[in-house]
């Protein structure tokens, strides 16, 4: 996929039905300066899941805000999503590029310096890389941090999406680790202003640009 020159950067806001509800809580990021909108619908059947889907992609469309669906590449292509993010337990990158073409940016969760050149290799467009820090939002998380982030920029030259307990006390470190993007869930769902909360973060990275 021809990603457009400098979208894959910034903050990258994963919506998730479970924590918060998720059409405010874009709209609130999206004016605190999110750059990419995630869709993480670990619960909805299929129907609802690409309703919402449909909605949260209406709102990152007006915005010029990338929209990517975690998990389903059904689900990115009827939605008209801009991409799809796929971790190391859901459809291989290639079999994903099969699919969808160059229809959508698709995105892979890598912990380890051989999962990001496997993602590579596959077609992926940018990495995950994480969990960064301890995090209460996914519990089959392995650890990667700072350290490893470095190791994985050095090896590849895509985008990275650094994750996992990202804050605005430590997001800078990643960011000079070499994140491209920093990807947050509860920095932002569980602040009382999650705009303001998405300004301090957004600040920290587009700072690299
Ligand atoms: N993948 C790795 S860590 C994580 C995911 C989805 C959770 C990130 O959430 P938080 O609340 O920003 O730590
Ligand atoms: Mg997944």
């Amino acid at each position: 996929m021809r990603v457009p020159a400098g979208r894959l950067h910034g903050l990258y806001v994963i919506v998730d039905p479970e924590t918060a509800d998720p059409l405010p809580l874009a709209a609130a990021v999206i004016r605190g300066g999110a750059r990419v909108l995630q869709l993480r619908d670990k619960r909805n059947p299929a129907g609802a899941s690409l309703r919402l889907a449909e909605a949260i992609g209406e709102v990152a469309r007006r915005s010029g805000v990338l929209f990517i669906v975690n998990d389903r590449v059904d689900i990115a292509l009827a939605a008209g999503a801009d991409g799809v993010h796929l971790g190391q337990h859901d459809l291989p990158v290639a079999a994903a590029r099969a699919i969808a073409g160059d229809r959508l940016i698709i995105g892979c969760s890598t912990n380890t310096v051989e999962e990001a050149r496997r993602a590579v290799a596959d077609g992926a467009d940018y990495l995950g890389v994480g969990a960064m820090f301890p995090t209460r939002s996914k519990s089959d998380t392995r650890p990667a941090g700072i350290a490893r982030l470095r190791e994985i920029r050095a090896a590849v030259d895509l985008p990275i999406v650094a994750i996992g307990g990202i804050t605005a006390a430590n997001a800078a470190e990643v960011v000079a680790a070499g994140a491209d993007m920093i990807a947050v869930i509860s920095a932002i769902a569980s602040a009382s202003d999650p705009e303001m909360a998405a300004r301090t973060l957004a600040a920290v990275v587009e700072a690299t640009r």
